[in-house]
């Protein structure tokens, strides 16, 4: 779209800008590339409103205003990434997550860890939410009251911005929350609407009476039943008893959902969005992306504006922060996950396919389900990744496509109550030790929270001193990181695990945790057991040795971050994948059992697996013209030898 000198002047005029710098240019050749896909996006949302082109106008202006105010650093690093925008496609890539408070302290705390996170070979690294929140119930840090500070508690935005520049120097990409589905109830905009400001009133779904909550119910699904059943919270809690009206909040009563048919609430995230990317963020998890969009009659559930509304902040950043990445973070069906993948879009998004069926295949000891997804749902545009988790804070949900099991003649429905149980350890001669999450009789719904170690069965094995259970719970851990690994894709690494921690108990003392089981899974760091990290015998050295190992192996294989392959074994208990790349392929055999298996000779001759290879994870040649055996939880990574 060819913008006129008349528009753009204005732009600059309100923005403040010196037309004739080389900066200048560059905004207006990003913003000739993406203007008319961005007014025909926001156009179909807000088009039919009087004041739509004010409201585009304004959007030009902060976006050019968010571009000159963007410091240097990050502007070279634009620069750098729109000429290689695969750059986070590397097998050098790799993620890790951790809680500013539990893992250090404060963000002084975490800038002191830097020199560990290289150790492991993060070049990434979420941090959990740390923005300001209400004291007490705060969703772990997901009610914000201002996405411009700090949590005074962990440090200042200022610590932020310094955090974010030194991560950068040492080869890290900071990834904070966008956490744009909903306000905490204490933000600024919460208490002007609460306090009957019309104005903010419109930025939350607030009814008069239950009319209209009663019709959006009919359809919702309740996401956090356990705090408060349905979707909508009285106004009462806020303005006493007399108080009528009803707000949307999909997760606690203390997160208000933003009404993005607003075009104000929008304009709105967009400058607080930017605001982010000026801090040096280079990655926003884009939080809850399958609720942002309400309309009556639906599920309220990734719904086509969701799409439109996340490719027009995209659109933005591509204008004022362009080397920002968008992950999405949509714990929904499978088909509705692939969705936001695209490249105007989200350029990442969680595996959450892939994290439960890990699970799944641990608790059944049967890759079909997995191979199944391997073979029909791995793969996306070539410009996008997965992130490949097996653990992270939130709970376990079995989002596997009943259609898909079906077609193995697995009924979804029993097939989630058996795993429910399974990790519940409510279910006889299992291994895991997990806690039910938001259990729902209404419907039979569950999800499930603990620590990997727990659920892989560590915590069992070592209450029952019983030393070989001990060491097949830190096969089963090695090994569901180990495909993580080697999927293709970055792999994210929930920090805790790679010392084997375990559930952490002590949520059930704290009045404002004890009916969120999730932080069961969200233990401070043991600094003891860090140290016995570099201790071969104990079982945080076993369990970090032979992560830094698959570690440092996936460093020198660019195979690994390639397309993956099916490779079927015809052994119900094995798992195989191959990536093919240019630097020679690589061969993925997983044990799925505690018992030895094989792949037939047969088997591998006729996928032309027939050469003689070396397993790089062992570090022992294979002859591939024979039956390759597997010891139990055996992972296998082969090249040619
Ligand atoms: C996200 O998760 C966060 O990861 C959670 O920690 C927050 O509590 C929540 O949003 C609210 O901010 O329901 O159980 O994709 O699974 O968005 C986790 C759907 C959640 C949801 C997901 C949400």
């Amino acid at each position: 779209m060819h913008l006129t000198s008349e528009f753009l002047q204005r732009i600059a005029q309100r923005a403040g800008a010196d037309t004739n710098t080389p900066d200048w240019t560059i905004f207006g050749q990003r913003l000739e590339q993406q203007y008319g896909h961005l007014r025909a996006l926001l156009f179909s949302l807000y088009g039919q409103r009087a004041d739509f082109a004010q409201q585009m106008e304004d959007i030009i202006v902060m976006a050019a205003s968010a571009w000159l105010a963007r410091p240097e650093a990050l502007k070279t690093l634009d620069a750098n990434r729109e000429s290689n925008p695969r750059w986070f496609k590397s097998n050098q890539m790799l993620g890790g997550i951790a809680y500013v408070d539990l893992f250090a302290g404060n963000l002084q705390g975490i800038r002191e860890k830097i020199p560990y996170f290289k150790e492991v070979g993060l070049t990434y690294l979420h941090l959990m939410p740390l923005f300001k929140c209400p004291e007490g119930g705060n969703d772990g840090g997901y009610a914000v009251s201002s996405y411009r500070e700090v949590n005074p508690a962990l440090g200042s935005m200022d610590e932020l911005r310094v955090l974010a520049n030194e991560l950068r120097e040492n080869g890290i990409s900071l990834c904070l929350d966008f956490i744009f589905n909903h306000t905490s109830d204490e933000h600024e905009w919460a208490k002007r609407a609460l306090a009957g400001d019309s104005d903010y009133r419109d930025f939350y779904y607030i009814s008069p009476d239950r009319s209209l909550p009663d019709q959006y119910e009919r359809q919702l699904r309740e996401i956090f039943p356990d705090e408060h059943p349905g979707t909508f919270t009285a106004l009462s809690r806020w303005n006493g008893e007399q108080a009528r009206g009803w707000v949307w909040t999909t997760f606690h009563s203390y997160q208000m959902d933003l009404r993005y048919d607003n075009p104000a609430v929008f304009n709105a995230m967009v400058g607080e969005m930017l605001f982010l990317a000026n801090v040096g963020v280079d990655v926003l998890r884009m939080d809850a992306v399958a609720f942002i969009w309400k309309q009556l009659n639906t599920i309220c559930e990734n719904l086509p504006e969701a799409h439109i509304l996340i490719q027009a902040f995209n659109a933005l950043t591509r204008v004022a922060a362009p080397s920002l990445l968008f992950k999405s973070e949509a714990i929904v069906h499978p088909n509705d996950v692939v969705k936001y993948i695209r490249p105007d879009e989200c350029q990442l998004s969680y595996n959450p396919l892939l994290m439960a069926l890990l699970w799944n295949t641990l608790a059944t000891r049967e890759v079909n389900l997995l191979a199944q997804a391997i073979a029909t749902r791995s793969k996306i545009h070539g410009d996008c990744s997965w992130v490949n988790y097996v653990r992270c804070h939130d709970d376990i949900g079995w989002t596997f496509s009943d259609d898909d099991a079906a077609q193995l003649g697995i009924n979804g429905f029993d097939h989630r109550q058996f795993l429910n149980r399974f990790y519940t350890g409510r279910f006889e001669g299992g291994f895991a030790q997990g806690l039910p999450f938001q259990e729902n009789p209404k419907t039979g719904d569950c999800r499930i929270s603990g620590m990997t170690a727990s659920l892989a069965g560590l915590e069992k094995a070592i209450a029952e001193q019983n030393e070989f259970e001990v060491d097949l719970a830190i096969r089963r851990i090695l090994l569901i990181h180990g495909i993580a690994l080697s999927y293709g894709g970055i792999p994210l690494l929930y920090l805790n695990d790679e010392l084997g921690a375990l559930n952490d108990y002590s949520y059930l003392s704290d009045p404002d945790k004890v009916h969120d089981s999730r932080w069961v899974h969200r233990p401070k760091r043991n600094w003891l057991d860090h140290n016995l990290r570099t201790a071969k015998t104990s079982i945080q050295g076993h369990i970090y040795s032979g992560l830094k190992r698959m570690i440092g192996l996936r460093q020198s294989l660019p195979a690994l971050s390639a397309d993956i392959d099916l490779v079927n074994t015809q052994n119900p208990h094995v798992l195989g994948f191959a990536h093919y790349h240019a630097t020679g392929p690589v061969v993925v055999f997983a044990n799925f059992s505690e018992r030895p298996q094989s792949v037939r000779a047969t088997v591998l001759h006729e996928l032309g697996l027939n050469w003689p290879a070396v397993d790089l994870i062992s570090d022992h040649h294979v002859a591939l013209n024979e039956e390759l055996t597997l010891s139990p939880y055996q992972l296998a990574w082969l090249k040619p030898a």
